[in-house]
């Protein structure tokens, strides 16, 4: 089988952005590379994940005599270790860490941006082969180049992202990330190793009919979540209900398939949990990132994700996102209450 030289790898893709741009240093493009890089590597193990018992259990050693870890920490090393090692990342924020890893050297605090990201987001879903995620969020550094970065540089608001996306280890694994210019979504070929354009200029529908929530909860929720959970079951002819409740428990999926077939997803503040279960930084912030660039929208309930101002590495937000027209429906009821 030969090449198919019309289609974009992720590295042709990401130099090709970069003419729009006269006086760009390529740092960012370098830095979603590394990404794709580090994604490559984790994708290998987590297709090993099913292997468990024949290669060693987390913590064991397998039958190559070699440690085995967790995924989740071996994830964790790759994005780290691609990150600290290129040429465009002063530090990095992981829903791994609890403090921010300052990489401090000569290159590094040179660059211009720092990362935030969940390594392997739903790996509780791992060994029942579901699929499950990388998310990531990239900041322009607000302290000055030349020096360590510092907390100030992660703690700022969505809306100075200069880029966010996700991995999908799925039926077929997935890289999609979005800037400011539009989101672009690319499937890894194996047979070459590349991470190829499949989903080009990717857009929400505007619309959709899927709602993603976890039922368990129910009882749990407010009042107006409640109400619009009872309409998505009810025949509307205004909302051309009922809805379609898909709820995989991994973000990234559920977050990918209501994005490119129109949904809405919500993780909402429970009486044991008020702020919910989703981390602002890691998961809420780059997604709420690419629906907005995608045409959607994501609150908190009471205001859009983007505009939250962070107060801590860590902390934690309701999270409702989603197609624009379903998100204006909900909100119609969390005002009502
Ligand atoms: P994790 O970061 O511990 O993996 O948890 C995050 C995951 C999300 O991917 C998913 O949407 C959510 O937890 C599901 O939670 P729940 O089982 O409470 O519905
Ligand atoms: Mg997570």
């Amino acid at each position: 089988m030969s090449i198919n030289r019309r289609v974009s790898t992720l590295d042709e893709f990401t130099i090709q952005q970069l003419r729009n741009f006269p006086n760009a240093t390529g740092e960012l493009s370098n830095l979603l590379r590394d990404i794709g890089l580090a994604a490559k590597r984790v994708n290998v193990e987590v297709n090993k994940a099913g292997l468990v018992d024949i290669l060693g259990d987390a913590g064991s050693t397998n039958v190559q005599g070699e440690d085995v870890k967790k995924l989740d920490v071996f994830a964790n090393n790759q994005f780290m270790g691609v990150l600290r090692h290129g040429i465009s990342c002063a530090g990095i924020a992981s829903e791994e860490f609890d403090d921010i890893i300052v990489f401090n050297d000569e290159i590094s605090n040179h660059s211009k941006y720092v990362c935030v990201f969940d390594p392997l987001d739903g790996s509780g879903n791992i060994d029942v082969n579901v699929s499950i995620g990388t998310i990531f969020g990239v900041y322009r550094r607000v302290t000055e180049k030349g020096k360590p970065c510092g907390i100030e540089d992660f703690l700022q608001q969505g809306t100075k992202l200069v880029a966010a996306g996700y991995v999908i280890y799925g039926s077929s694994t997935m890289m999609v990330y979005a800037t400011r210019r539009g989101t672009n979504g690319f499937t890894l070929d194996p047979s070459i190793g590349e991470f190829t354009l499949s989903h080009p200029d990717i857009r929400c529908p505007e619309d959709g009919k899927i709602y993603s929530v976890n039922h368990g909860n129910f009882f749990q929720y407010d009042e107006g979540v409640k109400k619009y959970i009872d309409t998505c079951q009810k025949k509307n002819k205004t909302n051309g209900g009922p809805y379609t409740q898909r709820y995989i428990g991994s973000m990234v999926s559920d977050m990918h398939r209501n994005l490119l077939k129109g949904g809405i997803f919500m993780y909402p503040g429970t009486t044991d949990k008020p702020k919910g279960k989703l981390r602002l930084l890691y998961e809420c912030n780059p997604f709420a990132f690419i629906i907005e660039v995608c045409g959607g929208k994501a609150t908190n309930g009471k205001q859009r994700i983007l505009d939250i101002a962070p107060g801590a590495l860590h902390e934690r937000t309701a999270f409702f996102g989603g197609s624009k027209l379903m998100m204006e429906e909900l909100e119609g009821f969390l005002l009502k209450g």
